[in-house]
């Protein structure tokens, strides 16, 4: 149950972003979430969406590579909230060339935009939600299987998600003695804004129908039920984490 908790949620695009799932989940158990987005393209959509929750539901422009729109968000938050006890970071970006060839072509302009978009975002987050976090909380973070694996294509992004698991780790050191919890979900692939277009990628859905344990594919619910789980008490001896939610693939050898 995550009655009377707040959160904050970052990378709904559309109806089918992950983080769109994970939202519907903490909403159902109880909390009382703000939303932003990223660019007037999107701006619409997660009005739309919000609204679902009433129509007072907070919503904020950021840009996670703009210091001042992250501490806009979290003025109006604390405003509003006057505490906060969840973050969902759904949240990543490489240039699309980075992810077409080799990843030794890797430019030092594409390297950058990924990693301050995809890694750097979630201390900045971690640490402008800490303060508010006066009751302790729960930031969950998104990452996929490139992190440690070679994934054909995935290229500077799997360098980015290693990143982000290991900044995971140091985050849920630095804020574990204020009952602060970072974790990781590790999803499998799933239809969304950030998938589309990838060369493809009904193929690597196949694979993992063909490859993982139980035989097909996880479900945006799936996730949204991990992040309930991470957001509440069952997890609350859970830190630093990445957790598998992709239908067994991780064990695999072959
Ligand atoms: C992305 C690229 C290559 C292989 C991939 C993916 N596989 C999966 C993804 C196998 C599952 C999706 N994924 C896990 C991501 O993290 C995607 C991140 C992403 C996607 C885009 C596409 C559009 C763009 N930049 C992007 N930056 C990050 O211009």
């Amino acid at each position: 149950m995550l009655d009377g908790k707040t959160g904050l949620v970052f990378g709904v695009a559309n109806k089918r972003s992950i983080a769109w799932a994970i939202a519907q989940a903490w909403v159902r158990e109880g909390a009382r979430l703000a939303f932003t987005y990223q660019g007037e393209r999107v701006k619409e959509s997660v009005g739309e969406l919000a609204a679902a929750f009433g129509p007072d539901t907070l919503i904020l422009p950021c840009d996670v590579t703009k210091d001042e729109e992250i501490a806009n968000v979290f003025k109006v938050v604390g405003e509003k909230f006057g505490r906060l006890h969840l973050l969902l970071h759904s949240v990543a970006f490489a240039p699309k060339d980075a992810l077409e060839g080799e990843f030794v072509n890797t430019t030092r302009e594409a390297f950058r935009v990924a990693h301050d978009v995809s890694v750097y975002s979630l201390v900045a987050l971690a640490r402008a939600a800490a303060p508010l976090m006066t009751e302790g909380g729960s930031i969950v973070a998104m990452s996929y299987y490139g992190a440690e694996k070679v994934v054909p294509h995935y290229n500077v992004m799997g360098v980015a998600k290693a990143a982000l698991e290991a900044g995971t780790r140091y985050l849920a050191y630095d804020l574990g003695p204020k009952k602060i919890r970072v974790n990781c979900i590790s999803a499998g692939p799933v239809n969304t804004l950030a998938a589309r277009g990838i060369a493809g990628f009904t193929e690597i859905l196949r694979h993992y129908e063909t490859h993982a344990p139980l035989k097909r594919n996880v479900l945006p619910d799936e996730l949204g039920a991990t992040g309930a789980f991470l957001a509440g008490d069952g997890a609350a001896a859970i830190t630093g984490q990445v957790i598998y939610v992709d239908c067994g693939y991780q064990i695999m050898g072959m």
